[in-house]
């Protein structure tokens, strides 16, 4: 972290003369542990933070002047708060952090002229959420910068709000709420519906948590996601009609949607078949875990990769690749897709020793029949986004 601290502190002086009275500050990504393609459907996810960040270094201006530059792509971009603040199509980077701004305008905070510099070390399309990491940086160093007070979850739902509504990806809560409120050494049980949560200690013994990055960056993850939740958007319109108790999917079970099966299409079935299984996995997985019962965490994180892939269809064959081979490895208790899908990252509950076979049987065996690279990290679960 202090090397990034630093090469972000230089960067900034580089770009905008000097570097005093900065405000640093860090925001982690996460991996999903379960929970996936629920959040938007009221439901359950069960996300950790990781110790991979975005670094930004901000300071205020005295005038309306925002200036932003992006150390990874050594490109800077400038606009004034006297004019509207309006979508880039040229700097796609940019509008994450343009997003928040205006989100944070849209909620009536009064802006400053600021200069940001920032960097990354999560990798990008990886489906470790650098996205979201980026939009709670700009908040978190926003509300350094201008003093305003809004608690954690309603700033992760202006960061949403940014994303949905200025960028146009129309994701869930999940990525903002965990980059801002995780927490070292937990994971957190989020009940998309209501914001409630509980940070659950990870006691994994001699187990880890291993994420296996598969080279393939996110294809298609904007339309293919956005489509997915038109299908359950569908899929409640049809459960409502007949159960007008149901206001998401989180408010369906399997017997009320076996009566809905002949007016569904049978790929809005299945994709409500997931998030209703999905949700059942997660309020399973999370006493397993506190019980002890490792077994039976790494038996439902199959489940929901079998799920994703048959049911919900957003895994792909370099991923299926990577589970497949993960599992045959002595000491892998469970092995799944992480995040929105179409390529990224799995998430492997192995035992600490089985490390070293992993790499040794899983990456030359996924270079050999892909061509590609894949990468493993051992993440523990790190604190939410933090001044430094
Ligand atoms: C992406 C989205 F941003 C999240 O909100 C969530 O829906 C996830 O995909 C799938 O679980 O990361």
């Amino acid at each position: 972290m202090k090397q990034e601290v630093a090469v972000v502190t230089e960067a900034f002086a580089k770009v905008f003369g000097d570097a005093n009275g900065l405000t640093i500050v860090r925001a982690p990504g996460r991996v999903n542990l379960i929970g996936e393609h629920t959040d938007y459907n009221d439901g359950y996810v069960f996300p950790m933070a990781i110790n991979f960040d975005i670094v930004m270094a901000a300071r205020k201006r005295p005038d309306q002047l925002v200036r932003i530059h992006a150390c990874d792509l050594e490109r800077t971009v400038a606009f004034s708060l006297a004019d509207p603040i309006a979508y880039d199509p040229e700097e796609h980077w940019s509008n994450y952090l343009r997003g928040v701004l205006w989100a944070l305008q849209e909620a009536g905070v009064k802006l400053c002229g600021m200069e940001i510099a920032f960097l990354g070390t999560i990798p990008q399309g990886s489906g470790l959420s650098s996205s979201a990491a980026l939009e709670v940086a700009t908040a978190v160093a926003v509300k350094h910068l201008t003093g305003f007070d809004f608690a954690l979850p309603e700033l992760a739902l202006l960061c949403q709000r940014a994303e949905n509504d200025f960028v146009g990806m129309k994701c869930g809560i999940m990525d903002q709420f965990i980059s801002l409120l995780g927490q070292k050494d937990h994971a957190l049980l989020i009940d998309c519906r209501t914001l409630d949560y509980e940070r659950i200690p990870l006691e994994l013994g001699d187990y880890r948590i291993l994420v296996c990055h598969s080279g393939v960056k996110h294809r298609l993850v904007d339309s293919e996601y956005n489509r997915r939740r038109q299908e359950c958007e569908i899929g409640v319109r049809v459960l409502a009609a007949e159960f007008p108790s149901v206001k998401a999917l989180r408010d369906a079970d399997l017997n009320m949607l076996a009566a809905c099966q002949t007016r569904m299409a049978p790929v809005i079935y299945k994709r409500c078949r997931h998030v209703i299984t999905e949700n059942e996995r997660v309020l399973r997985s999370v006493p397993a875990l506190k019980a002890g019962d490792l077994r039976l965490f790494g038996e439902l994180l199959n489940q929901s990769h079998d799920s994703l892939r048959e049911d919900y269809e957003v895994s792909c064959a370099e991923i299926d690749l990577l589970v497949t081979l993960a599992r045959k490895v002595e000491g892998v208790l469970g092995a799944r897709i992480t995040g929105g899908g179409f390529g990224g990252c799995t998430v492997n509950l192995i035992h600490a020793g089985a490390v070293d076979e992993f790499t040794r049987r899983v990456l030359p065996e996924y270079r050999k029949r892909t061509g590609m690279e894949a990468q493993v990290y051992v993440s523990t679960a790190a604190n939410g986004a933090e001044i430094l």
